[in-house]
């Protein structure tokens, strides 16, 4: 396909051709910089390339889950549903690609095994499989959240005699018609799969852990007038979202959920439900903050999950309990709950019996073995941490990135880490990524790190690396500001675990418009928090 020719040195590589890698690359190249970028997929679209199950869709409007740095990429583009599926972002991302003539720099199908910091050259020295040896100045790593699948190590499970397949690394030759099929996992993915699997399988079994809140989508067909109509105000939208929260054009409705009376809560409750995706968790400003008022709104959810599910057993079985509603990402469904009072929808609750073993088409649990044709896993993803880690790299004084997060993930600002010069992260753990409207989070990133770069070039410098102290100072901001908030109350993805047990809340929960003006502040300090070395002459080139 679509693969540009990798030459032997550029200014900077990147690894990732998703929204990050995408608007990170024409940023660069715009600015003069001689960029290569390079990824593992057959395509373009990252997350959006790889998570082709049936059923996938964004659970962020689409028209605010796109980029806004080009005004007539935004006028041009049309979405037709207000969250938009999986094959139309990829579109999107396709034609931002060929729009902005990107693929030129782009090679397909290729991973990074190795990046090696060489100090006395001042660059990174990398291993490109396939294609041998490159060098860069600077690495940026734009290699996702939620990238790295977490498979299961069940016993046997190496040899199952059926399809076995993860759903962010879904294959499109898997015909899901007229099978027996059994998936595992209930978070965003399994609860967007569920429903479409039973459409059209012959049976379909689901395998619980933990119940996750859904709430429904909501979603609706949008056309090109409603779109249209938008556009004068889409400017001040965008701006708005940069400085939000959450990164969303809509933040939580003002007022405290213990303050209203239970008849006020109740209606806007069902208001906010019905409003679609987190709208809930909108509905007023101390859900996630007090526990009495979450406790308010998860007994709202609870209750639907009653009125959904026919049989109680299994509307018990799934109803979320011990944990904060939204402290665990809420999930958003189209005929999710629905699913469960099919005939061809069974159960089985992974917390009274548990996965024993795989043998040949059959996956056994204490209650039994059922056969299958094909196992889906939507077991979740190695979260923030795990696309990195799964590089070999190399920096200062021979510390291995890996090893180093083992001990907890940190990272400045979720940019920089702190040992490995002239590298950067996209989206990395100590960013409000994953909390937020995820592009605008992206952007800012981009923008911050090409103005970095700028930067350096402008005052001949060398080398840049976070500052040790500063980046264990931000990490434990992130965890302070978390712990003022119900996210760490559960166990989830957001959260890291350490070799000793540990967790580690990752993203930061303070906001995009307040992480915005922290990394401005640092950036127009001269890169506050940073170490910066200025250029000798044996590095000159
Ligand atoms: P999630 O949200 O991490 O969900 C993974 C699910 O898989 C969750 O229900 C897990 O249960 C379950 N799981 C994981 N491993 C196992 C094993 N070994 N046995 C049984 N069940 C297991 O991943 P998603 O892909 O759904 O969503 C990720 C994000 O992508 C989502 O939040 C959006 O932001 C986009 P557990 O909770 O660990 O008990």
């Amino acid at each position: 396909g679509n693969t540009g020719d990798t030459p032997a040195h550029v200014d900077v590589l990147i690894v990732g051709a998703g929204f990050s890698g995408l608007y990170q690359l024409h940023l660069l190249r715009q600015r003069g910089w001689k960029v290569a970028v390079i990824d593992a997929a057959g395509g373009v679209g990252g997350t959006w390339y790889w998570n082709r199950y049936p059923g996938a869709r964004c659970d962020i409007p689409s028209i605010e889950y796109s980029y806004s740095f080009d005004a007539d990429l935004q006028a041009e583009w049309r979405w037709t549903e207000r969250y938009a599926t999986q094959p139309e972002i990829l579109s999107y991302l396709n034609h931002v690609a060929d729009r902005f003539d990107l693929r030129r720099d782009i090679r397909l199908n290729t991973r990074m095994d190795s990046a090696t910091w060489d100090e006395a050259a001042g660059l990174w020295r990398v291993a490109l499989n396939p294609g041998g040896a490159m060098s860069a100045r600077y690495v940026i790593l734009a290699t996702g959240a939620l990238s790295a699948p977490k498979l299961p190590d069940w016993p046997g499970i190496e040899g199952f005699s059926g399809e076995i397949v993860h759903t962010g690394a879904w294959r499109d030759d898997i015909d899901l018609r007229g099978k027996r099929v059994g998936i595992v996992g209930t978070g965003s993915s399994g609860v967007q799969a569920i429903p479409r699997i039973a459409e059209v399988a012959a049976h379909l079994t689901v395998y619980l852990r933990t119940p996750s809140f859904a709430v429904p989508a909501s979603n609706r067909p949008l056309d090109a007038g409603e779109q249209e109509a938008l556009a004068p105000q889409m400017a001040a939208l965008r701006e708005g979202a940069r400085q939000s929260p959450l990164g969303w054009f809509d933040g939580p409705r003002p007022g405290m959920a213990l303050s209203a009376s239970e008849t006020e809560r109740a209606q806007r409750y069902e208001e906010q439900w019905n409003a679609g995706t987190t709208g809930l968790l909108l509905a007023y400003e101390d859900l996630l903050i007090d526990e009495d008022a979450n406790t308010t709104a998860a007994q709202f959810a609870r209750g639907k999950i009653a009125q959904l599910v026919h049989d109680p057993d299994t509307a018990r079985r799934l109803t979320p309990t011990g944990y904060p509603i939204g402290s665990r990402r809420l999930c958003s469904e189209i005929g999710y709950y629905e699913a469960f009072n099919r005939d061809n929808v069974s159960l089985v609750d992974l917390r009274e019996t548990p996965i024993e073993r795989v043998e040949g088409n059959r996956l056994i649990t204490s209650a039994g073995a059922q056969e299958l044709d094909v196992l889906v896993l939507a077991t979740g993803f190695n979260a923030m941490t795990g696309a990195i880690a799964a590089i070999d790299i190399t920096g200062r004084d021979g510390a291995k990135l890996a090893r180093e997060w083992e001990d907890g993930p940190r990272c400045y600002l979720g940019l920089a880490v702190a040992g490995f010069p002239n590298m950067f992260t996209v989206t990395g753990p100590g960013s409000p990524s994953v909390l937020s409207n995820v592009v605008v989070s992206i952007e800012q990133h981009v923008e911050w790190i090409a103005d970095c770069l700028d930067h350096l070039r402008a005052t001949g410098t060398a080398t840049i690396a976070a500052d040790p102290a500063t980046e264990a100072a931000w990490m434990q901001h992130c965890d302070e500001v978390a712990h003022m908030t119900l996210f760490p109350r559960s166990i989830s993805w957001y959260q890291g675990r350490t070799r000793d047990g540990r967790l580690v809340f990752m993203p930061y929960v303070g906001g995009v418009g307040a992480y915005r003006a922290k990394c401005d502040a640092v950036a127009a300090a001269g890169y506050d928090g940073f170490v910066l070395t200025t250029n000798t002459p044996e590095q000159e080139e």
